[in-house]
């Protein structure tokens, strides 16, 4: 029935690897920050309820941290497996952060296990909290060095190309390509974001759910703040990301707005249904809005897919995958902001119902938001690997086997994951706040 092609099926099984990674990357780089600011906060405050807050957070950050590793070792291991032809090209382009990824991560590793086991063992509680910097700094190295690596295949630079071969190899010139300052800068701001959701939503749906400890309430309010200042940041840094591809990339953005015909003053299309003949259908147009998001004035000419080849078009989908991060941020920007205020406003009450719920959605909302952004950047390339040098077909491997690979790995996934759920579950419920606050005899 169906007819074998190594190369969609490598590309379906780098997108599941990549799809499950991205999740524990992502909170891999957030937690550690998240951490440091209720120690700090603990610390500046003498209050042990914050630190009780970093305490279990970091118990719950070992077990994602180690599924974190293996996801990411799969992915390097698919890397040569998969595309082997793209790492013979390019390997020794990108192989500086790539090493510097690892080494990052055992950075980040060795303190994490030195922060662990030293609470309570300082005179100075000051002195523990130094020992997260480091955590915290290589979770931002990996984020940043690996991303750097996706920057390089967005936006090649750092070598000669002679007959084929990749000559004269400028390392740091590969590594801070044009696509680096706004990628790096979106997926650390969006990965802080997404992290103070989570945890917002887990204190979120503590409250609700009765549990009325002002410990919650502390939770809640130190992710929610976070989560404002950060769903700010990634906001304005994800409009410059635009303003790179319209100057890099034109053709990823034009397919995110199904923008075909080159023209000034262009509007930016929401949702919608693509008719046959190119016409947008059921769509909210917002007059001016591509072309300040591309150039920041509504006068600019936005270039259209009219312009490219069509073997070089990338695949239209990502017009849903682009609305629905953008939507999502919006919503995240609204709710925590709307938290900041409401907790200002004397009168009004932050612990309202409706406020609580959207919180609670604002978790699992903000990782579709990273997925979603991974899929929009990612298949906006196609059909590039390595963007005007070699096509993903051209990259992938010929082997037999690919089918069976999926199966593998899939099963490891699922593995994995249900492992991750049930062990944090039992962590958490055999030892619930409420217990444990009583255990340390802080009511
Ligand atoms: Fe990653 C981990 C690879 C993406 C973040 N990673 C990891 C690992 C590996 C990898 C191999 C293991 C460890 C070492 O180092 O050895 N990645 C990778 C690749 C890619 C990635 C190849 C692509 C292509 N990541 C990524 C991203 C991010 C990351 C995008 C961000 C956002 N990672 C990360 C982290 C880590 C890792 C943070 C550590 C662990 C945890 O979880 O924490
Ligand atoms: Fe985002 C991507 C924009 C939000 C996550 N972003 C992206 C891009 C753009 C954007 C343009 C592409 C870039 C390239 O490719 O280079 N965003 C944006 C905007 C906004 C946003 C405008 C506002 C609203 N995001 C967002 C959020 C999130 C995100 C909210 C989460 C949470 N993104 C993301 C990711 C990605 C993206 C992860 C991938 C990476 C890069 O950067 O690329």
């Amino acid at each position: 029935m169906f007819e074998y092609d190594p190369v969609f099926l490598s590309r379906i099984l780098t997108g599941i690897t990549l799809a499950v990674h991205v999740i524990f990357a992502t909170v891999g780089v957030g937690v550690p920050l998240m951490i440091a600011l209720a120690e700090w906060m603990g610390i500046k405050r003498n209050d042990e309820h914050y630190r009780l807050l970093a305490r279990r957070w970091a118990r719950g950050f070992v077990i994602t941290v180690a599924i974190g590793v293996v996801t990411g070792t799969a992915i390097g291991l698919q890397l040569s497996l998969l595309w082997p032809n793209f790492m013979q090209m390019a390997g020794h382009v990108i192989s500086l952060p790539l090493f510097m990824e690892t080494f990052a991560f055992f950075f980040e590793a060795i303190f994490l296990g030195i922060y662990l086991y030293t609470w309570d063992r300082f005179k100075k509680k000051i002195y523990h909290f130094f020992i997260l910097i480091p955590v915290a700094l290589g979770a931002m190295a990996s984020g940043f060095f690996i991303t750097t690596v996706n920057g390089f295949m967005n936006a090649p630079r750092g070598f000669d190309l002679e007959n084929g071969v990749l000559t004269n190899i400028r390392p740091l010139e590969a590594m801070f390509n044009p696509a680096t300052p706004t990628k790096v800068a979106h997926v650390l701001s969006s990965a802080y974001l997404t992290t103070a959701f989570v945890l917002a939503a887990i204190a979120a749906f503590a409250i609700l759910r009765g549990k009325d400890h002002v410990y919650h309430k502390k939770a809640l309010h130190l992710t929610m703040t976070a989560a404002a200042i950060f769903a700010i940041s990634t906001a304005i840094i994800g409009d410059f990301s635009g303003k790179y591809l319209a100057k890099y990339q034109p053709e990823k953005l034009a397919a995110a707005e199904w923008h075909f015909e080159t023209s000034t003053e262009a509007p930016l299309i929401l949702g919608g249904v693509l008719q046959e003949n190119n016409e947008v259908k059921y769509a909210l147009e917002i007059p001016y809005a591509l072309s300040i998001l591309a150039h920041g004035t509504p006068d600019a000419e936005v270039i259209g897919l009219e312009e490219f080849p069509e073997e070089e078009l990338p695949p239209l989908i990502v017009h849903y995958f682009f609305d629905l991060m953008v939507g999502i941020g919006m919503f995240l920007a609204f709710v925590s902001i709307l938290y900041v205020l409401f907790a200002k406003v004397r009168k009004w009450n932050e612990w309202n119902k409706p406020l609580l719920w959207a919180i609670v959605a604002g978790g699992p909302l903000s990782l579709l938001a990273i997925e979603m952004g991974w899929f929009f950047a990612e298949l906006g390339r196609q059909p590039w690997l390595l963007v005007g040098y070699m096509t993903v077909e051209q990259g992938a491997t010929t082997s037999e086997h690919v089918d069976l690979m999926i199966v593998l790995f899939v099963l490891l996934y699922i593995v994995l994951c249900t492992t991750c759920a049930t062990v944090l579950r039992k962590m958490f419920k055999n030892n619930p706040v409420e217990k444990e606050l009583h255990d340390r005899g802080m009511e």
